[in-house]
């Protein structure tokens, strides 16, 4: 370019305006040159595509200006790494924390349009299973709430969570097809596309004089194309980015097998790059095991890595400062490779020492551990690893050499710990640990409730623990209080503004203030106005999609998650039982009318979880149709569940069931959605309860049960389930009733096998807890009879759940783990 010629300073364009009878214009104008539909014949979903074009444009302003910003700052960039993002509807989300719900209304409205209509058409995002998904989700929206440049990097799956539809009570998995109308909220980015090398095999080229360098020839590659995703934070402040990767053919039909005549085989290679992001893996809490899932795993933690060294190397020369600018937070071990990853690429591709790549990279990666229990683990068997990623292979047994000399050298570990903290389990088949390999390749190492973190200290990482002592910390875990309160319960939201003014919209522990109306009758009756409204509407729900009709004004009791032996649904189920006896031969007792309403997915190949939502729901055709039962009791399964259920179920709930065998759930953060929304929990002291009953008061949380220590000492000292079910005469009897056919008559032995399992073994402690939990249920019943108690409890609920706010949460990952 010639010097003297000044630079053309091209203007940003104007701020998009926000007054309805702009937009509406420009719904109207999407709707013609963007979708190419007359407003006479445009059908809802066009509206709903054309007024997702008009809200993106009030975003786009804000995100080029809040990438500019890290540019110009020179900020360090947080990178959050999921396999998962479980992100539900953008749209309300959006538009509300524009703070443009009004406008958008009246908008649409102008047109003869209803927003609720409209809104309700949007499919759900379901790019995730169940709690580690959507935590991934809140946090996108509080790192941009709090003003934290971050990206989250996952999978752009076709298909996400599948759709679940009852046949005769039975689960059957259909195919969710979120994709099917289009998404107008991502950008396709054909410019941020990577080469992935799969299999192959390692050239080592010199190595007389110099150290020799390693080539990784792989045999496979794929394209990584990016798609990318506001996230928008409360106000406007911030927008982030989603970026989310798809697989593409490098040749997207083979001219030569094609011009042979092989029509089918010419798309070998196009099918086979697709496939790998066709699908997200069901299961939740078992390992997917499978090569596809490793691939998955590989591909998106190369792609990010590529993406991530290329923007620094924008800013910056080389990576000898990338520690201090970017942090990369490992979502549990699924992008655990990435520590690998980044290791080849500083070394091999970047011609960087190795000890000293190692270094930058401990001060880069952190990673989130979800579970504790042993079997959700993740491991590879290493031939697997081996074939797919040999040079990878090669970089983790050149760390493990590194690591198991320094435990025995300098912390002279014995050869068990030795093996313990091995990143190769050497007991029968060898297998590479994404635990151990996250773990040594992290400087934080964090778990998500304070007992799952001080659990994890002498349980799955206690030799490790013992290695690097500093390294654990716990970060509980929270929710977006705009998704789990102001947007899903504007009820209750109008009414905590009326009491104590609009504080707590931007901080929400600002919500302690209600605390001094708890005992007030009048707020204590608009409290369960609002309540009552919420329970209208999930009747209402409840009625049309499955013809069961409830009754608001009973107490509705709530279980909604993923079906898991360890979160013990089948100990809320076996309760109803015993209480649909307890309510027909006790007719002339004051039973309180109760829902118990269930909902969530089973892993397709988790057989007892299979089995325990056709017991729901064969239970609740026996009793729904009892006319013995007077409606006292009505048990309801609702299919499908998922963000925006939830979004209608949490607002609704009398009682919260948090009721997971102690020690088993890391945190939970449905408890948190459902106390913040004026609901009294019934819960073990687990996960997150734990803090929930510091925080609400002893009062003010039922809880019930064996604690974490007591399970532990019970298993180890040997549990006689039989002895314990023989002193409980209720328990006796509702087992018999199920394990006799009393709810399958067309299949009596249909749950012995579960039935067995409680007697056998009940490794989930579902009779050792079963008593405390009926009686924990009872205390329910005489609470909710007393409403100035039951109010004062819930109101003080949404009082003192501020701090649960994931607000709170990044906060402290932004200032312990991420210095950002
Ligand atoms: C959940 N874990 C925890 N895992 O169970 C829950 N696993 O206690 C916690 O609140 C939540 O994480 C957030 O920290 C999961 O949801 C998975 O979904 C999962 C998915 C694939 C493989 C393994």
């Amino acid at each position: 370019m010639n010097n003297t010629t000044p630079p053309i300073e091209i203007p940003y364009p104007a701020p998009r305006s926000s007054r309805p009878e702009i937009m509406a214009e420009e719904i109207i104008e999407r709707l013609t040159y963007r979708i190419g539909k007359d407003a006479k014949v445009a059908k809802p979903h066009d509206w709903l595509t054309a007024t997702i074009l008009v809200v993106r444009d009030r975003i786009i302003d804000r995100w080029m200006e809040s990438t500019r910003q890290a540019y110009r700052t020179g900020q360090k960039r947080v990178y959050y790494l999921s396999l998962e993002f479980l992100i539900g509807r953008l749209m309300r989300d959006a538009v509300s924390n524009l703070g443009l719900m009004q406008e958008i209304r009246d908008a649409l409205s102008s047109l003869g349009v209803d927003v609720s209509v409209i809104a309700g058409l949007e499919p759900d995002a379901a790019l995730g299973n169940g709690g580690l998904g959507r935590l991934a989700a809140c946090f996108m929206e509080s790192m941009a709430t709090v003003d934290i440049p971050a990206y989250g990097y996952g999978i752009r799956y076709i298909h996400g969570l599948f759709r679940q539809q009852m046949a005769d009570g039975w689960q059957v998995e259909l195919p969710e097809t979120w994709l099917a109308h289009g998404n107008p909220w991502e950008f396709e980015r054909r410019e941020s596309s990577y080469e992935i090398g799969f299999g192959g095999s390692v050239e080592t080229i010199g190595g007389y004089e110099d150290l020799p360098r390693y080539v990784w020839k792989p045999a496979e590659r794929v394209i990584a194309m990016a798609y990318d995703t506001p996230i928008v934070g409360w106000r406007g402040n911030r927008v982030n980015t989603l970026r989310l990767w798809s697989a593409q053919p490098i040749d997207p039909i083979l001219l030569d097998a094609f011009n042979a005549g092989d029509h089918i085989g010419a798309l070998r290679e196009s099918n086979k790059a697709e496939s790998l992001t066709r699908v997200l893996y069901p299961a939740d809490a078992n390992p997917a095991g499978q090569e596809l899932r490793l691939r998955q795993e590989f591909f998106f933690s190369s792609a990010s890595l590529q993406d991530i060294l290329r923007r620094h190397l924008q800013q910056y020369p080389d990576f000898t400062n990338l520690h201090e600018k970017v942090s990369i937070q490992l979502n549990d071990t699924h992008p655990a490779v990435s520590i690998g990853e980044l290791m080849r690429l500083l070394v091999d591709i970047h011609g960087m020492d190795f000890d000293v790549s190692w270094e930058i990279v401990r001060q880069t990666f952190s990673y989130t551990n979800h579970t504790l229990l042993p079997e959700a683990l993740e491991t590879w068997p290493v031939p697997l690893f081996e074939r797919l990623l040999p040079r990878h292979m090669q970089i983790v047994y050149a760390i493990n050499a590194k690591i198991l000399l320094e435990a025995r050298k300098e912390k002279r570990f014995s050869d068990t710990q030795v093996r313990a903290i091995s990143l190769i389990d050497e007991g029968g088949e060898r297998r590479v640990r994404m635990g151990n390999l996250a773990f040594v390749g992290s400087h934080s190492i964090n778990g998500v409730s304070a007992l799952h973190t001080d659990l994890m200290k002498v349980t799955v990482f206690a030799d490790l623990h013992t290695l690097y002592p500093t390294r654990i910390n716990n970060k509980t875990n929270g929710i977006t209080p705009r998704r789990w309160l102001m947007q899903c319960n504007p009820g209750l939201t109008s009414l905590i503004r009326d009491a104590i003014g609009d504080k707590f919209l931007d901080d929400t522990e600002a919500l302690v203030e209600l605390d001094k109306f708890a005992d007030d009758a009048s707020f204590q009756e608009k409290f369960a106005a609002v309540k009552r409204a919420n329970k209208a509407t999930l009747t209402n729900l409840v009625g049309s999609r499955m013809g069961i009709r409830l009754d608001p004004s009973a107490l509705f009791d709530i279980q909604i998650k993923r079906i898991h032996e360890y979160k013990r649904q089948l100990l809320n189920i076996i309760e109803a039982v015993a209480l649909y006896d307890q309510i027909r031969s006790h007719p002339e007792l004051d039973w309180v009318p109760r829902v118990k309403l269930f909902a969530g997915k089973a892993a397709p190949s988790y057989h007892n979880a299979k089995l325990i939502i056709k017991l729901a729901n064969d239970v609740a055709r026996v009793i729904n149709n009892d006319p013995s039962v007077r409606g006292l009791l009505k048990v309801v399964f609702v299919p499908n569940y998922n963000v925006s259920l939830a979004e209608t179920i949490v607002p609704a709930a009398d009682l919260s069931e948090q009721i997971s065998t102690a020690g088993m759930e890391a945190s939970g953060t449905g408890n948190m959605k459902f106390a913040l929304n004026g609901a009294l929990t019934i819960g073990t002291l687990d996960g997150a309860n734990v803090e929930m009953r510091e925080h609400v008061g002893d009062d003010n949380i039922v809880i019930f049960g064996l604690t974490a220590d007591e399970v532990a000492k019970v298993r180890s000292e040997g549990h006689n389930p039989r002895a314990v079910i023989e002193q409980s005469p209720e328990l006796v009897q509702a087992l018999n009733a199920i394990a006799s056919g009393v709810f399958s008559p067309d299949d009596r032995s249909r749950f012995q096998e579960l039935i067995d399992g409680i007697y056998n073994h009940d490794w989930f402690m579902v009779a050792a807890d079963f008593d405390a939990y009926a009686a924990a249920q009872r205390t329910v019943d005489q609470i909710w009879s007393d409403p100035k108690s039951w109010y004062s409890k819930t109101i003080r609920n949404t009082a003192r759940m501020g701090w649960f706010s994931s607000d709170r949460t990044i906060r402290q990952y932004a200032s312990e783990i991420w210095r950002a």
